[in-house]
């Protein structure tokens, strides 16, 4: 078979071959077969030895006009190919700019945390520091240093959590004011918020774990009308500035006299409604000057000094400002329940 031949078989068959590769990839060894350095095409160029002195320019031209258009059609295919590699991968990774962003779930404040807060702020803004202790606390310092001996029925384990005969889960933040005076010496100004246990029975509204926020002011000279002034603008601060307060007698071990406060009722004015069971009054917490034999637990002198007391259920006045029914929500971790609450 002549030259001529061979060259113009080469020049279809790869030309064929060219088109055919539908890859980059496929296109490499096509590339490798006819145009490469052992290649068919070099290794007739090698033969062009053999021809007549007529014969090896004419078949030299030919040789060159073969090489440049298969070369073309492989860097013309090679284009074409990386172009629609490039197209299948931007089509395949395609971002819509338009599509919606996902918002973000940044969640709630919890009920008994914001209603902590602004209790906090209250007192705060007249010179209370907060303060915390232990949960798990001494006898000591939950009953006795606070009036309530041996006999009380508040020490029953029917009422209390023991850990062992003198360590309790502690009833009350007491222990906590308990600890700071005898730490320091008036004037004392502290509230302490925080969890404690009793040994109740889970109910719509109760719960053996529940939330108190505890106040104490102890200086020269402080009446129970200070006790009342401070509570009556802690009162307006959280239900409202037209809020009227009241007191009535009570008893406390720790306190003498004692006291229970309520509020005029915040849904109805104090006409009567469902809310205040049509008392016009609602109960928000109980309150006292310092009994005498607590202040000398502490080592602070009764004749020399005088203070006010007063605790609150944090549950209690979160239900009754977030007209909330059932104690049990406060603790479930639904979010259909905290989600309705923004802070
Ligand atoms: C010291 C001395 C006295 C804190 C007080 C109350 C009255 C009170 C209850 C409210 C509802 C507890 O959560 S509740 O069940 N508390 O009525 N607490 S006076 O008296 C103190 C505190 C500290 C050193």
């Amino acid at each position: 078979m002549g030259m001529r031949e061979d060259l113009e078989r080469i020049r279809s068959e790869a030309l064929e071959a060219i088109a055919a590769a539908a890859t980059e990839q496929e296109l490499e060894p096509v590339r490798i077969h006819y145009s490469g350095k052992k290649g068919a095409l070099t290794a007739i160029l090698k033969t062009m030895g053999k021809l007549s002195a007529e014969e090896r320019p004419v078949m030299g031209q030919l040789a060159n006009e073969v090489r440049a258009q298969i070369e073309t059609a492989l860097s013309e295919r090679f284009e074409v190919l990386r172009e629609e590699a490039l197209n299948a991968k931007l089509k395949a990774e395609a971002l819509d700019v338009t599509m919606p962003g996902r918002v973000p779930h940044p969640g709630t404040i919890h009920p008994l945390t914001s209603t902590i807060a602004d209790v906090r702020k209250v007192f705060e803004s007249m010179g209370f520091q907060t303060v915390e202790g232990p949960e798990v606390e001494e006898t000591y310092y939950n009953f006795d240093a606070l009036n309530t001996n041996e006999d009380h029925p508040a020490r029953d384990p029917q009422d209390t959590f023991y850990i062992t005969d003198d360590v309790v889960l502690r009833t009350q933040t007491s222990s906590v004011q308990i600890r700071q005076m005898q730490g320091k010496k008036p004037p004392i100004r502290v509230i302490a918020p925080g969890r404690v246990y009793r040994n109740d029975d889970l109910d719509a509204t109760h719960s053996p774990l529940f939330h108190q926020i505890e106040g104490l002011m102890i200086d020269k000279g402080v009446r129970m009308s200070d006790l009342k002034g401070y509570l009556e603008v802690f009162a307006q601060s959280i239900f409202g500035a037209e809020t009227r307060v009241r007191f009535r007698p009570h008893h406390f071990p720790f306190t003498e006299p004692s006291a229970e406060m309520d509020v005029s009722c915040f849904a109805c004015g104090g006409e009567g409604c469902r809310l205040c069971k049509g008392e016009g009054w609602i109960e928000i917490l109980g309150c006292g000057m310092v009994h005498p034999n607590v202040l000398r637990a502490c080592g602070i002198d009764p004749e020399e000094y005088s203070g006010f007391a007063f605790g609150m259920g944090v549950e209690r006045i979160a239900m009754l400002r977030y007209k909330i029914n059932e104690i049990r929500n406060f603790y479930d971790n639904d979010l259909r329940f905290l989600s309705q609450f923004n802070g």
